[in-house]
């Protein structure tokens, strides 16, 4: 029995390379719950609980992503023989409702640690494993300036690593985002496919006339234009509109990818780990979308490198991903906290091929970033004054 040893839990805060402008929020930091689980033979497994801008994004924060996993979820990994995962997962479900990031980053510690003793990447171990060693990656351009963006664009299609571009719009007035849209697009030609996030930030009147316009100016993909739980105004908009529409937010597991497939609600899914409550959920959304003839896209909640990582492993086993991934996370942020930067080129991520996830932390970066390191010091300097 691998029984639970070793349970740590901890906040990082990483500044990004510019302000992320969406239009919920403006990054300046990702913060990033990393747990870190090791059991009775020594065997480490790493997973990351990430949300985007605090509470703006969804219901779970970085804070609550760490209370919920010590205070509920580790005393159920207490009891549990860790080497088996979808046992253990079941047992934490019946334990913690809801919770979905909380969970994820537990399974994915969990996966890299099942990896690791059985000497295989966690694709193994997701569906009938892996069928791709790359994917393919977008970029978002969210700098909130139309000039910088575009030069943002014509540098990453210069290094050859993105020509797949997400532009966050939904804070202007919609025909200042089209003319935004509009403008990157034509500076951009048949060279890039511009697409664009408007995270829920329109109503069903606004993303009529919004989706008629971006299709007009050549934008090729509309995410969530409107509330997630707008399921028949969604299935609206998808059969006028001639632009495609991608669900996101609306997605939060099996039972909203059937509600949104059976109603027609979207053509294109963004799958995320985090959000569908972990690997093995985001793999049946995956496969309830293909079923149903629905396009599948690689979605990312800006993860840093294990969540990214984690992403991947669960993309690398979709035979089928149309809309490529957007798992740039990483790259948004000044500093990789990872050991070795993984492998961004020719428009693509290499899916690491070690066992478990198949990457490590830079120590020294995880302790220095971690939002928790003034404490002992302080402590320290308290207790001796
Ligand atoms: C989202 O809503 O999709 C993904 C890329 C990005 O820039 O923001 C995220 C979140
Ligand atoms: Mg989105």
């Amino acid at each position: 029995m691998a029984g639970l040893s070793h349970a740590d839990t901890f906040i990082v805060d990483v500044p990004t390379i510019r302000p992320h402008v969406l239009a919920m929020a403006t990054m300046h930091a990702q913060s990033m719950v990393i747990v870190r689980l090791t059991d009775a033979d020594g065997i480490e497994g790493i997973g990351e609980g990430t949300t985007i801008g605090g509470l703006s994004y969804g219901e779970e924060s970085p804070e609550s992503i760490k209370s919920a996993i010590d205070t509920y979820i580790v005393p159920v990994l207490e009891t549990c023989d860790l080497a088996q995962v979808g046992a253990t997962m079941a047992k934490v479900a019946r334990c913690v409702r809801g919770n979905h990031f909380a969970k994820c980053a537990v399974e994915t510690a969990l996966l890299d640690m099942a990896g690791k003793r059985l000497g295989i990447p966690v694709s193994e171990l997701i569906g009938g494993g892996r069928v791709r060693d790359s994917l393919p990656v977008a970029w978002t351009l969210a700098s909130g300036d139309t000039a910088r963006d575009i030069a943002e664009g014509e540098e990453m299609l210069g290094l050859r690593r993105h020509r797949i571009f997400k532009l966050k719009i939904g804070k202007r007035d919609v025909r200042d985002d089209v003319a935004h849209v509009g403008a990157i697009c034509k500076a951009l030609g048949d060279r890039a496919s511009v697409r664009v996030d408007v995270n829920q930030n329109w109503s069903e009147a606004q993303a009529k006339i919004g989706m008629a316009m971006l299709h007009d100016v050549g934008c090729d993909l509309v995410e969530q234009p409107i509330a997630g739980d707008a399921i028949a105004a969604m299935a609206r908009l998808s059969k006028n509109q001639p632009v495609p529409l991608m669900a996101d937010e609306a997605l939060n597991g099996p039972r909203s990818a059937m509600r949104i497939a059976s109603a027609h609600a979207a053509s294109v899914f963004a799958l995320k780990i985090a959000q569908s409550g972990g690997l093995f959920a985001a793999a049946d959304v995956a496969a309830i979308g293909a079923a149903a003839g629905i396009g599948l896209y690689g979605g990312t909640m800006l993860e840093g490198g294990v969540g990214t990582v984690a992403s991947a492993h669960v993309f690398a086993t979709l035979p089928d991903l149309a809309w490529g991934t957007e798992l740039f996370g990483p790259l948004l942020q000044t500093e990789d906290i990872l050991r070795d930067p993984l492998g961004y080129a020719d428009f693509s991520l290499a899916v690491p091929t070690g066992s478990g996830l198949g990457i490590a932390f830079d120590e020294d970066k995880l302790a220095f970033f971690r939002r928790d390191r003034a404490s002992p010091v302080l402590h320290a300097v308290t207790a001796g004054a």
